[in-house]
């Protein structure tokens, strides 16, 4: 039985900036109480989500929507608050110049100013001393015939190999693929094998983000993160879930047991150890629950199918898979899945200092009020401006 009290605790889990923004759909953004009005409160508000879960030190950045004139100094105020900077997410889908496509649009004058806003998250990287640059391409098309599939493919290489040549030597490109939307009828990296395909050409800095809410329904994730991990190019997952498309609730919250099975083929795959660079991202937006407690909730979502997965009695399940025992096998991983890690996880969180009950430590705070009462007009996360 693997020791409890270490492993799933030290699993730290990066939350996205525009988590805590307003957010919601093309139909509706609904404005809550006490959101941030810029990057700095944030930042404050990810601070929050670590100090009551001690699993959350670090916050992922949106550019534009966190563009700052000094990212020294946003980077100072995130250590003053115990947390760091973590992945910059690059935008190049939000501008009219991109209709159709920005790496990948036919027109050279608007490949180029793509790329050049990747290279300029690069040096905002430099500045916050971030690892990861986190590339997400809404490019795609909509019609048969549309655009030239294959000089799509040549264009988002050729950009990618530019940005590829300007990264440092610890930094990475977590290239993130999509099923559909917004481009319906090609997405120019619809899949994980679109995305192996260019990292594997780019070397060994580029690796693969697996956004759990981007696959058709029925796909077998923890396949996928099985593969990626045995090529050594699992670079990152966007958690959340999903019941239907892109949802991104909270994870955990549609489906624990797939979950569950991802984090099996993390545990099984070594990802849990930082030195295989798996970095745990939540890529979510709260559009109708509180925001702070919504990553909260997320953040012990994923400790707990971490829990189980770490319970999986790893030489029972070798045995019966070589002796053929299928129900065997099987039941070792639902003992592991049934089990109620709660209590183990209360006791983790005591031995830490922290609160049992991340959630009721952070409503007894008066976080929340303060933040109701010294906020106005809080911004939007970005989506649906
Ligand atoms: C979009 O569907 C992707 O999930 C992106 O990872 C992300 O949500 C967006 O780029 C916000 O940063
Ligand atoms: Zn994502
Ligand atoms: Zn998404």
């Amino acid at each position: 039985m693997t020791d409890l009290t270490a492993a799933p605790a030290d699993l730290m889990i990066e939350t996205p900036s525009w988590a805590y923004g307003n957010s919601g759909t093309r139909f509706k953004v609904f404005a809550q109480q006490g959101v941030p009005r810029d990057p700095y409160e944030k930042i404050a508000d990810a601070a929050q989500v670590h100090a009551f879960t001690g699993a959350a030190p670090t916050v992922a950045l949106h550019i534009p929507w966190d563009r700052v004139d000094d990212y020294a100094a946003l980077t100072a105020h995130a250590r003053s608050l115990d947390v760091g900077i973590g992945a910059i997410n690059a935008n190049v889908f939000q501008d009219d110049d991109y209709m159709l496509g920005s790496v990948t649009n036919p027109d050279p004058r608007v490949r180029r100013k793509a790329t050049d806003h990747l290279l300029e998250c690069v040096d905002i990287m430099d500045a916050t001393g971030s690892r990861d640059l986190k590339l997400w391409f809404s490019d795609g098309t909509n019609y048969p015939g549309q655009d030239d599939i294959r000089a799509r493919q040549d264009r988002l290489a050729e950009a990618l190999e530019e940005v590829y040549a300007r990264l440092g030597g610890d930094q990475r490109i977590l290239l993130e693929y999509k099923l559909f939307e917004p481009a319906f009828y090609t997405m120019d990296v619809p899949d994980w094998g679109t995305s192996l395909v260019h990292c594997l050409a780019l070397g060994p800095k580029a690796t693969v983000c697996v956004d759990t809410g981007h696959h058709a329904p029925g796909t077998n994730i923890e396949f996928i993160v099985a593969m990626l991990l045995r090529a050594g190019r699992l670079g990152a997952f966007d958690f959340n879930s999903r019941f239907y498309a892109d949802d991104d609730l909270m994870v955990g919250a549609a489906d624990p047991f797939q979950l569950f099975r991802i984090m099996h083929e993390v545990v099984r795959g070594g990802g849990l150890d930082p030195a295989t660079g798996v970095a745990f991202m939540l890529d979510q937006c709260h559009n109708i629950e509180p925001k702070i407690q919504g990553q909260i909730r997320s953040v012990m979502n994923v400790q707990e199918a971490t829990a189980k997965a770490l319970l999986v009695d790893a030489a029972a399940l070798k045995s019966a898979q070589e002796t053929g025992d299928v129900l065997g096998a099987n039941a070792v991983l639902m003992d592991a899945y049934n089990t109620d890690v709660r209590p183990l996880l209360a006791e983790w969180r005591t031995a830490k200092g922290l609160s049992a009950d991340p959630i009721a430590a952070y409503r007894a705070s008066g976080y929340f009020e303060k933040i109701v009462a010294e906020r106005v007009g809080g911004s939007q996360a970005g989506w649906g401006a």
